[in-house]
């Protein structure tokens, strides 16, 4: 690849197309919706749009258990309508991104389907399992192991037609795919190719590090009777965690690089990116390091967990900003060399960030919280991911009842810890909910102040899928985008700065010691040029100490206040949220 691939100064958006925008009045978002919105993409300057999936899916999680990957579900519209949004979004210089869906399908998969039958050609396209009565998963020397659904309960469900149990990580409706089966691998680089030569720039792949599970030299599975591999411990659900064994497996590297071969190899202009639970910054270095010739990057998940325990997503923990930038500054040091990061603070699986480590309890703050957050996304090296909504400042739902809720994880997670096993009460699952909850970003798109935000019309015969937030009146588009000191503008103006700067584009990334935990700072050097950013992620003033003591002169490039460094100077002190990028001399 050349030194500088086209996305290594990209900007890319992402759609959850069930929450952008419904045409159809049925209260779910769709795809004529997207074609109708790229001029707004446009002008905000984003270059490539990854959509969440919107093949055949029975929806169990959304669109994240496909039944067919060669059809659009009539949830979002047909091919033709796909081919539609391609050419409108084509013709605007921007690239679509799908989602590939490939560790897991649908149970509804004519594939697993036909894998109920023994005799089938695709009996070994899942994990099955021999069910030995007695020894159900989940109960003390349960078979074939103890491992845990990221969605609460076993990772093995029965299947009667077959006898057997097989292997779900996610829902007992997305069984894994089994790659060790060429056959499998064969099926899905062909479908593959079937998109890219329909016009399609590229791929978000779903849990691409969890296709290649550990197996003994018997091929079977840690904590399998019999297995040399031992499960990890049970954890306080009952059950153990499949990623440790599933994430990074012993064939990560030779799967990826086959699909590169099998795919990609010959064409250009694409964009491959790729969701990595379980992997650390370095193995980031070799998966994205061009040479390797397996993805141009990667998701990582080490800054996102900053807060939360490493048992459960749902229990919080004491951490400072200091803590986040030093995941992402680990990412940054490990592409120095060779590779490329991706960056991102927000996406359909996280809360709003602007409400988790921002502010959303009051307008200023959100404004100026939400700008600072806009710096740290878009400042560092690598490629920006802006989730939608996530340009206007949208905050979390706020639910307060469980009938408020739509994802099975959540739902899953209340029952399971609350009702069934009783680890949680009522009253702490639903702050975990509120606090965590991929529903939170999931809320339909605020457009404007109309009674559905826009997001369907204002008579529409059925409510949305999901509640629009109340606070869209005061947060949504119409509002923001001819407002120059709107979260939005400021968002576009650092788009246009990953355009046309090179220092923001490719420079070298340097962590600056701040002498204080709530306040970040690096500089980005390219050739004589610095950048010096600084975030007070913080609701309240803070002195800085350290490098910044001697605060250097220099020209602001972007700023969510007045005059942060006049104040700096004047009071020793940043701002609540004061953050700024400023050129400053080379150290
Ligand atoms: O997410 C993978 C994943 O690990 C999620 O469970 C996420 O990390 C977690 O919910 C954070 O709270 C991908 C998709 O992004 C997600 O929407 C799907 O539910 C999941 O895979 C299964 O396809
Ligand atoms: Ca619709």
């Amino acid at each position: 690849a050349s030194p500088n691939p086209w996305w290594s100064n990209a900007v890319v958006y992402q759609i959850y197309p069930r929450s952008f925008q419904d045409t159809n009045g049925d209260g779910f978002g769709d795809l004529k919706g997207i074609t109708s919105r790229l001029d707004y993409l446009a002008d905000l300057g984003v270059d490539v749009l990854w959509l969440s999936p919107v093949y055949r899916s029975p929806q169990d999680d959304n669109g994240y258990d496909i039944s067919d990957y060669r059809d659009i579900d009539p949830l979002f519209g047909t091919l033709d309508d796909m081919d539609e949004l391609l050419a409108e979004a084509h013709k605007r210089g921007l690239k679509i991104v799908m989602d590939l869906v490939v560790n897991h399908t649908s149970d509804e998969h004519a594939w697993f389907e036909a894998s109920k039958d023994k005799d089938d050609p695709h009996a070994d396209w899942y994990w099955w399992r021999p069910a030995r009565p007695g020894h159900e998963p989940g109960t003390p020397g349960a078979e074939p192991n103890q491992w845990g659904s990221y969605f609460g309960g076993s990772a093995w469900e029965y299947c009667p037609e077959r006898g057997e149990y097989y292997l779900h990580q996610f829902s007992k409706k997305q069984p894994d795919l089994n790659w060790e089966n060429p056959a499998v691998r064969r099926a899905v680089y062909d479908m593959m190719n079937w998109w890219l030569d329909r016009g399609i720039d590229g791929f978000r792949m779903d849990v691409i590090t969890l296709i290649s599970k550990r197996t003994d030299a018997n091929g079977r599975l840690p904590g399998e009777t019999g297995s040399e591999l031992q499960d990890l411990p049970v954890g306080e659900e009952g059950y153990s965690n499949p990623n440790p064994f599933c994430a990074d497996g012993p064939r990560q590297d030779e799967f990826l690089a086959e699909m590169r071969r099998e795919v990609f190899d010959g064409r250009d202009g694409f964009l491959t990116v790729g969701e990595a639970p379980g992997i650390t910054a370095e193995r980031n270095e070799h998966i994205t390091d061009p040479a390797n010739g397996e993805l141009d990057m990667l998701f990582l998940f080490e800054h996102m967990g900053v807060d939360q325990t490493p048992e459960s997503k749902w229990d919080d923990k004491p951490w400072t900003p200091a803590d986040l930038e030093t995941k992402l500054a680990e990412q940054q040091d490990a592409i120095a060399r060779h590779g490329w990061a991706s960056l991102f603070l927000d996406n359909h699986d996280q809360p709003r960030v602007v409400s988790r480590w921002g502010d959303d309890t009051s307008k200023t703050g959100r404004i100026r919280s939400a700008k600072a957050l806009a710096l740290l996304l878009h400042m560092h090296r690598g490629t920006p991911y802006v989730y939608q909504g996530e340009e206007l400042g949208m905050t979390n739902a706020h639910f307060t009842s469980l009938d408020q809720y739509r994802d099975l994880e959540s739902i899953n997670a209340y029952h399971q810890r609350v009702e069934e096993t009783g680890i949680r009460t009522s009253e702490t699952m639903m702050r975990s909910l509120a606090r965590y909850g991929r529903d939170n970003a999931r809320t339909p798109m605020q457009w404007d102040d109309s009674t559905y935000a826009g997001f369907t019309m204002p008579d529409a015969p059925v409510e949305p899928w999901i509640a629009v937030n109340p606070n869209h009146t005061e947060i949504n588009a119409a509002d923001e985008i001819d407002d120059p000191d709107s979260v939005y503008s400021f968002h576009k103006r650092l788009i246009a700065l990953r355009h046309t700067d090179p220092v923001v584009a490719a420079g070298d990334y340097r962590r600056v010691e701040t002498g204080n935990d709530r306040i970040i700072a690096f500089t980005r050097t390219l050739d004589e040029r610095t950048i010096l950013t600084v975030i007070n992620l913080s609701p309240t003033q803070a002195a800085p100490a350290g490098e910044l003591e001697t605060m250097p002169d220099g020209t602001i490039l972007i700023a969510n206040t007045d005059d942060p460094v006049g104040n700096l100077k004047t009071t020793g002190t940043l701002g609540p949220w004061e953050a700024f990028a400023m050129e400053t001399d080379p150290e």
